[in-house]
């Protein structure tokens, strides 16, 4: 038996009080439509990262949805919430992608990432490799290189200061040779507001996508779960370099709800597709909307 542990087994473990309990005491189980239960609600959602202008926007809904229909309990009230705020995410149905190249700026969680999806599609039977494009960082090459050892996958990678777009292009080809069923691609951390740097992902992802054609690769954002309100700032600046997919919502275990997710979701049309939520290589999952606000409002 897997002694795989869930977002949610994490989330009971850790969380003590959720957003719906708190809701509910402050509703103290019966409802009326009070500006001041809204604002309260407003004020939840702002301290989750939802940030401002989403959360008015939620409400907003909420408050309409109200008018028409009478929700007796506080129970309701949060369904009500949970429902609203799921509609206004943006879905996307999972690529079959046969590479994916993980971008961000420094630290998010880029590599660790990679070595988690790496085990998560070996578990489902995939054969996967790596190309370890950080160039940049001294050490980034050899921390990507020694997962890929234990976990027994091939990883391509360029000397230190090498061009990145040249190791993404021979990385491709080697496993055009040797074939795998999915390449997972790391690149060095870059602030989306370093002009040269976008400039040299934008290469990056023109050369890789000539390798193994656009419609094959998909590009995702790691966003750090804690910096909140900065996400947008990132998303909008990894956009500008040509593509990007989605996004993986790193470093959930923190006090941090993610919250801002939904409004660089419902801004950019970028789906999440997986959130992480520790150091632990099992500490992945695929993004369920349901799950997560549920687990954000609800606690379960
Ligand atoms: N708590 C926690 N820490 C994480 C998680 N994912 C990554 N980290 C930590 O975040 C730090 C940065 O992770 P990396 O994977 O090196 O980040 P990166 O984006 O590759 O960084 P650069 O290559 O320098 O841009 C490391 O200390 C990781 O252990 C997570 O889900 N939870
Ligand atoms: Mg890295």
């Amino acid at each position: 038996m897997s002694s795989k542990r869930s977002f949610n087994d994490y989330l009971d473990n850790n969380r003590k009080m959720t957003l719906s309990d708190r809701i509910i005491s402050l509703l103290g189980g019966k409802t009326s439509n009070n500006d001041d239960i809204y604002e309260q609600l407003l004020v939840l959602l702002i301290q989750a990262d939802v940030g401002v202008d989403t959360s008015e926007e939620i409400i907003d809904q909420l408050k309409e949805q109200m008018l028409q229909e009478f929700l007796p309990s506080s129970r309701q009230i949060v369904d009500k919430l949970a429902e609203i705020m799921i509609d206004y995410y943006h879905d996307a149905p999972a690529s079959d992608a046969s590479l994916i190249m993980l971008v961000g700026v420094n630290g998010s969680g880029k590599t660790t990432t990679i070595s988690k999806l790496a085990d998560l599609y070996r578990r489902k039977g995939k054969k996967v490799g790596l190309i370890a494009a950080d160039t940049f960082r001294a050490g980034a090459v050899s921390q990507l290189q020694s997962w890929a050892e234990r976990l027994s996958i091939p990883c391509i990678s360029g000397k230190e200061n090498a061009d990145p777009s040249s190791v993404l292009v021979d990385g491709c080809r080697y496993f055009r040779e040797n074939p795998v069923d999915i390449i997972i691609a790391d690149t060095a951390g870059r602030m989306q507001n370093k002009n040269n740097l976008m400039k040299e992902l934008e290469k990056m992802i023109r050369v890789t996508a000539r390798e193994v054609g656009q419609e094959n690769m998909e590009v995702l954002l790691t966003l750090d779960s804690t910096i909140g309100q900065n996400s947008l700032s990132q998303a909008e600046g990894f956009l500008a370099s040509g593509k990007l997919n989605g996004i993986i919502l790193t470093k959930m275990d923190g006090s941090s709800k993610g919250g801002i997710v939904l409004a660089v979701n419902h801004k950019y049309k970028l789906p999440v597709r997986y959130l992480t939520f520790g150091e632990n290589i099992e500490a992945i999952e695929e993004f369920d909307i349901e799950e997560y606000i549920n687990s954000l409002v609800k606690g379960k």
